[in-house]
């Protein structure tokens, strides 16, 4: 880590890009109607000080903020699909699929449109209601965009949301996307501006950003969050909420990843984070982002049942589910099915309405039984 990190150093949000403000209400069709309240101008010291509040004051706040937007029992769901693994040209500190770090990861090319679809039906009727394609890309080339495309269009087509995570993206590239019909764009900043630099070194913080505001001025959905547990300090946590929360729009989707140890990544070994902080963490991102779903994402492997029911208690309304993430290992389905169960949680329907069947009842069904 570098002795001197600048906290003050500015960042050029995509706030100065004049239309967002505008985009916020109809870019986000499913935001309650208070979205009018929502606030971008949150200080680092307001952030620091939610942090910093009682536990039991905290979570109690969450969780009526929880409570005022979103059903408090309902979870959304979506499932992973790695669409092309391995052998990334980035340094990404974190993360397995980087060619410069022997994961022991086996690359493959990218799947077959046939394959991703016969995937996404899969978790479909096991309950999903969106499905989420990632690759191991610094950013698309215009044939494996293409080929992107057509999955997006039979993805949807099976009445999922759909979301992609294939990089960093041109203004053309989100266009194309949006054209296909991607519901959500996920592309995350993954940590505080002042902590970027020891993670990742070769794309920048501001690459992300430009790259968010393209997928935004598309006309899709946003899902950014980050990873915490890499060794940061919490002033790091507070940057990276107050940097998503001053976005000129809140993503719809938040996911807080806790980042997942994976032998032969420059990551690997280090202190892991008090589970109390992860909820922390996720109960001050609902506080700042009211509206948004915010997704206790990678990481729950790790973690025990009850802290995960504190998480969703805090306002985290979202999961993968699914036995895999990208390349690691997420719970298996039945104890999700079952941590359901147990603390009356149900799937939240689709936005759209699921064709053929009734995926998300199913789930429910199957939680209750
Ligand atoms: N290559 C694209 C990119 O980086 O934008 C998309 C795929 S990348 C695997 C998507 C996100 O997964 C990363 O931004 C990071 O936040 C998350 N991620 C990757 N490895 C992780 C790990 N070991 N633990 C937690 N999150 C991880
Ligand atoms: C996100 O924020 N987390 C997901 C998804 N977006 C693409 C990825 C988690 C990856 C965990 C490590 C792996 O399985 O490779
Ligand atoms: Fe590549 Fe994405 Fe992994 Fe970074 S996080 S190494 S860009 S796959």
């Amino acid at each position: 880590m570098t002795a001197a990190r600048r906290y003050s150093q500015p960042v050029m949000l995509v706030a100065d890009s004049p239309n967002f403000f505008a985009q916020e209400q109809h870019m986000n069709p499913d935001t309650p109607a208070h979205s009018a309240s929502l606030r971008h101008d949150w200080s680092q010291e307001e952030v620091q000080a939610l942090f910093g509040m009682p536990f039991n004051d905290l979570l109690f706040k969450a969780h009526q903020v929880h409570r005022q937007h979103f059903p408090p029992n309902q979870v959304q769901v979506s499932t992973l699909c790695s669409i092309k693994t391995g052998a990334c040209p980035e340094d990404c500190a974190y993360c397995p699929q980087s060619v410069r770090f022997d994961t022991g990861l086996e690359r493959e090319a990218l799947l077959a449109v046939e394959e991703v679809v016969e995937q996404a039906r899969t978790a479909r009727d096991r309950g999903a209601t969106r499905f989420c394609m990632g690759a191991a890309y610094r950013s698309p080339k215009a044939k494996q965009l293409e080929v992107i495309c057509e999955m997006v269009r039979q993805v949807k087509a099976l009445g999922m949301e759909t979301c992609a995570t294939v990089g960093m993206l041109s203004a053309e590239q989100a266009a194309q996307l949006r054209d296909s019909g991607l519901d959500y764009y996920n592309h995350n900043l993954d940590t505080s501006p002042e902590y970027y630099g020891e993670i990742i070194t070769t794309r920048t913080y501001q690459d992300r950003l430009d790259t968010l505001e393209y997928v935004r001025a598309a006309g899709m959905k946003v899902c950014c969050g980050g990873i915490i547990g890499m060794g940061e300090e919490a002033v790091d946590r507070v940057r990276l909420l107050q940097t998503l929360a001053n976005l000129p729009a809140h993503p719809e989707s938040v996911p807080i990843n806790q980042l997942v140890q994976v032998p032969g990544t420059p990551l690997f070994g280090t202190a892991p984070l008090d589970s109390l902080d992860f909820v922390r963490t996720i109960a001050v991102a609902r506080i700042l982002m009211p509206c948004s779903h915010v997704r206790l994402s990678a990481g729950r492997t790790e973690m025990s049942d009850e802290t995960q029911a504190l998480a969703f208690f805090a306002g985290a309304n979202s999961i993968f589910y699914g036995d895999r993430l990208l390349t690691t290992d997420n719970p298996d389905q039945d104890h999700d099915r079952q941590l359901f169960a147990r603390l009356g949680i149900e799937a939240e329907p689709a936005a759209a309405p699921v064709a053929e069947t009734a995926a998300t009842d199913r789930m429910a069904a199957d939680a209750r039984s």
